[in-house]
């Protein structure tokens, strides 16, 4: 597993100047998901690609900006599901964007995921990893090397709220249950960007992220296997909770390996709210 977080330093650090100093159009391209890819999206996967190719114990890649995986080592013990650039747009704006990693044994349903990583591209460039031994949050020096910082834990109650979704397709349920912890003064912490605002919430002890279906995305917008399962692994192991409104999310398993879900991350007090409100819908 060491070797997969070393690569994916060296990929960070690749992807970080990227960011900075490459090209930021629009390709003419489209992912499996209908989005038009920026150069951005495509360099960036291809960045990390190379970094993984010779890594013998992965079997297999699922890229966010690919339609289906692809096999590097047969003999392999990972499937590592990831999203290069998540947000990638927001750099065009300057606002910081993050890359998504699901490391998964066997297939890519929740409950085979071994660890997670995420890389936030912002001010300072971090690395977070989840697996057995907890969630512990690395920083890129000057040296280009990464050191550790600190472990990550949830408070059981925080003080944000990062609200997903065009609000005028909520429903009338998700609509009163968020303005009950804006009047009980949650401040709104939203960018966009999903990797930043789940960030912002682990960092700052907890809160709730969601993004729930709705009118117009009625299965959410978020992808279960490069996105929704890796940080609800990262927010189980920091000690809150990840549901689809009902279920664990890490007991859920894609049909397909973009199938999106509704997703709400959060301290334990917030997903109990969440989970009271959407029973009872
Ligand atoms: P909306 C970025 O496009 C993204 O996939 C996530 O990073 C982010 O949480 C979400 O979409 C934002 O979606 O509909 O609120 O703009």
């Amino acid at each position: 597993m060491q070797e997969i977080y070393n690569a994916i330093q060296t990929a960070a650090i690749k992807i970080d100047y990227a960011i900075k100093h490459e090209d930021k159009g629009y390709s003419e391209l489209q992912n499996a998901t209908g989005d038009t890819q920026l150069k951005l999206d495509i360099q960036c996967d291809e960045i990390i690609e190379e970094i993984f190719s010779p890594i013998s114990s992965i079997k297999e890649l699922a890229s966010e900006e690919k339609e289906g995986p692809y096999p590097l080592h047969k003999n392999g013990k990972y499937l590592i599901g990831y999203d290069p650039l998540d947000g990638s747009s927001l750099a065009d704006v300057n606002l910081s964007v993050g890359s998504i990693f699901g490391i998964y044994e066997n297939d890519y349903s929740g409950k085979n995921l071994k660890a997670a990583v995420y890389i936030v591209y912002g001010p300072r460039v971090e690395m977070v990893t989840a697996d057995s031994d907890g969630v512990k949050m690395f920083r890129l020096e000057s040296d280009n090397t990464f050191t550790f910082v600190q472990e990550i834990t949830l408070k059981e109650k925080g003080k944000l709220n990062a609200p997903g979704g065009t609000q005028k397709n909520w429903s009338p349920m998700h609509k009163k249950l968020i303005d009950s912890f804006f009047a009980q003064g949650y401040r709104l912490r939203y960018s966009g960007g999903m990797v930043p605002d789940l960030h912002q919430i682990l960092l700052k002890g907890g809160g709730l992220f969601s993004y729930p279906g709705t009118t117009d995305v009625p299965n959410g917008k978020l992808r279960m296997t490069f996105e929704v399962f890796p940080f609800a692994f990262v927010y189980e192991k920091a000690g809150g909770e990840a549901i689809d409104g009902t279920k664990r999310l890490l007991d859920l398993s894609p049909k397909h390996i973009h199938d999106t879900t509704p997703c709400f991350f959060g301290s334990k007090e917030e997903i109990k709210k969440v989970r009271n409100a959407y029973a009872n819908d």
